[in-house]
């Protein structure tokens, strides 16, 4: 097998799987560098599984691109089971704790301590990606950045194939057994499938999006916030010592041109405000502030032939309980390991039942963001629905069985 050049680019073939005339031949293609192509990759190359990464964009750009940061304990254990998690250890930090606000008021939820002690970690997605590259390297894999134009064909058959255009703009095809589409929610691979072979479960039209905003600036804070005022929800998250990452609610179709700086900080002075002596701290934007819409949708089944979703591929689960990339990084392992068995002992059990062991930590997954979601946001026009949340603070404020409530679905699945 072959690696990439450190700026991404893909080194000459020895033979085997690099350029060549015919198409290259594999066993697997994993389409999507994000967490979950590389945990699949990881998990797969390590069993000395032939494996090809095609990613459409650079690999200056899949390390440097900011989402998640709060990864929950069944992620962190699957990174475990797979030695990948020396970065997130070094430089992560630990998480046991968060605070709401609610009417200018603060309370603390301890949340790992109703959980034996499981806990969030805290590390930039994009650094877990960078560790997650190196992995697959040193495991012999094979990464090919900055391709375009895939096209997956012959799904159904035992050699599906995926023609690509690669960084130097040369046309390209490969044969695999399988093909793992992990390129997130707009991506190729579910794409691919005809679509009266998938069923989509989604709750259409959130009329609530978040405004994520990040900004370089050290937290004001060492837990999460989840602050609920008249003016809405506003988060603080934590990134590093120098990077905060805000959320807004806003209306669904909200442009985030009409959020300036300066309204941001204001609103966000506003609704996380407390009455004891706290300040937030403001700094520049980091990256042009962007519309997350709170909308769900889940795909099924997680299969077509040969192909298998994994990750944002297969569903879009809004970031409130931080599980999204958690979920794909489960998903990876689970793909990983069901293909090993159908290709080192011909056993297709875990293939066949891989789609409903993800789906089920997804659903469960999507009830504490519904959860936490309802939890948090406001409904400024229906002073009933204002009355419940009160009380569903309330209780999370004074009940031990509600907190604990909470904290079992904020720590699993993932
Ligand atoms: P990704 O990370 O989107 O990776 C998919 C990869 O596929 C590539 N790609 C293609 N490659 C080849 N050919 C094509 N045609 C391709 N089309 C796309 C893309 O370039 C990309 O590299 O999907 P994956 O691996 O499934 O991972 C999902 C997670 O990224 C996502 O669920 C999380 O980021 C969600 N999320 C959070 N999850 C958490 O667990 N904790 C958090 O704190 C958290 N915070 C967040 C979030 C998502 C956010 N946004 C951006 C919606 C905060 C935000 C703001």
């Amino acid at each position: 097998m072959t690696g990439s050049s450190p700026d991404g680019r893909p080194l000459p073939s020895p033979g085997g799987s690099g350029r060549q005339s015919g198409p290259q031949v594999t066993d697997v293609i994993v389409i999507g560098a994000g967490v979950a192509g590389l945990v699949t990759a990881v998990v797969l190359a390590r069993q000395g599984i032939d494996t090809l990464v095609l990613e459409r964009a650079s690999r200056a750009d899949v390390e440097s691109r900011s989402r998640a940061g709060l990864l929950g304990p069944g992620a962190v254990e699957v990174l475990e089971r797979h030695g990948l998690a020396e970065g997130l250890r070094a430089a992560g930090a630990p998480h046991r704790n968060c605070e709401f606000r609610h009417r200018r008021q603060a309370f603390v939820v301890e949340y790992a301590q109703y959980v034996d002690g499981r806990h969030h970690m805290v590390y930039p997605q994009q650094k877990l990606v960078a560790d997650l590259v190196l992995a697959y390297l040193a495991a012999g894999g094979t990464i090919e950045f900055s391709v375009r134009d895939v096209t997956l064909d012959g799904l159904t058959s035992d050699r599906p194939t995926v023609a690509f255009v690669t960084a130097n703009g040369e046309g390209r095809t490969a044969k695999s057994r399988f093909i793992a589409g992990c390129d997130g929610h707009h991506g190729v691979s579910r794409a691919s499938i005809p679509w009266e072979a998938l069923r989509c479960t989604q709750q259409y039209e959130s009329p609530w999006a978040w405004l994520a905003v990040l900004a370089g600036v050290a937290p004001s804070t060492d837990k999460i916030i989840y602050g609920v005022s008249p003016q809405g929800f506003a988060g603080h998250m934590l990134r590093d010592h120098q990077t905060s990452r805000f959320y807004l609610q806003v209306e669904a179709g909200t442009d985030a041109a009409q959020w300036p700086a300066d309204r941001i900080w204001e609103e966000l002075q506003a609704r996380l405000a407390v009455d004891e002596d706290w300040e937030l701290a403001e700094g520049p934007l980091l990256e042009p502030p962007s519309v997350v819409a709170m909308d769900s949708a889940f795909y099924e089944p997680m299969r077509f032939g040969r192909l298998l979703l994994a990750g944002d591929a297969s569903r879009r689960v809004p970031p409130a309980a931080a599980k999204g990339a958690g979920l794909a990084i489960a998903d990876g392992e689970t793909l990983g390991l069901a293909v090993a068995a159908a290709l080192h002992d011909l056993d297709e059990r875990p293939l066949d039942a891989y789609s409903d062991v993800c789906q089920r930590r997804a659903w469960l997954s999507q009830e504490a963001s519904t959860k936490l979601l309802h939890m948090v946001h406001v409904e400024f026009s229906d002073p009933f629905a204002q009355r419940l949340q009160d009380v569903r603070l309330d209780r999370l404020r004074t009940s031990p069985a509600a907190a604990a409530d909470f904290a079992e679905h904020y720590v699993s699945p993932v």
